[in-house]
């Protein structure tokens, strides 16, 4: 068993029909899933999600859209999942995300940018808490 790292395809990338797309980029680099469901956050859920940019000038626009339709949410699981997931989605904004990357494929701009990758072992054990009980995580 590799370590495990979270994942979420956003409201942009899930409304504009590309479930199958990133979960077959996901699958070709050797990720097993291990727990997902489609699900839509309320505005306060996504508050307390990404609370650690509540200072920043993005965080109302970033809320707005996380909770503005369905996302997919979902445990990951590979050796090296964290380090390895972020260089599968490439830079935050697609403008800099390389070739071969979700994001360069897949995202719209720096805001709607397809999939959400933990940043640290620890964010992913409690990114995944937030969406899946013990039982879901096999
Ligand atoms: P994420 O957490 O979603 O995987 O993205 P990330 O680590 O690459 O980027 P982070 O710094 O954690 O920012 C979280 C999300 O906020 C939005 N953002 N907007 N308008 C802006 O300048 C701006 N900066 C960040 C992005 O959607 C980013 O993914
Ligand atoms: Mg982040």
């Amino acid at each position: 068993m590799g370590n495990r790292t979270f994942t979420m395809i956003k409201p942009d990338a899930v409304a504009n029909g590309h479930i199958g797309g990133i979960l077959n980029m996901i699958n070709e680099a050797g990720f097993r899933i291990v727990a997902m469901k489609m699900t839509q956050l309320s505005a306060a859920k996504a508050g307390e999600f990404y609370a650690v940019h509540k200072e920043r000038p993005f965080y109302g626009e970033l809320v707005e859209f996380m909770s503005s339709g369905h996302i997919v949410a979902a445990i990951l699981e590979k050796d090296n999942a964290v380090e390895d997931f972020r260089k599968l989605i490439g830079a935050t904004n697609p403008a800099n995300a390389e070739e071969g990357t979700i994001r360069k494929k897949y995202a719209e701009s720096i805001g709607r940018n397809a999939v959400h990758g933990s940043d640290s072992d620890e964010n992913a054990q409690i990114e995944g808490d937030f969406f899946f009980s013990g039982l879901e995580k096999f």
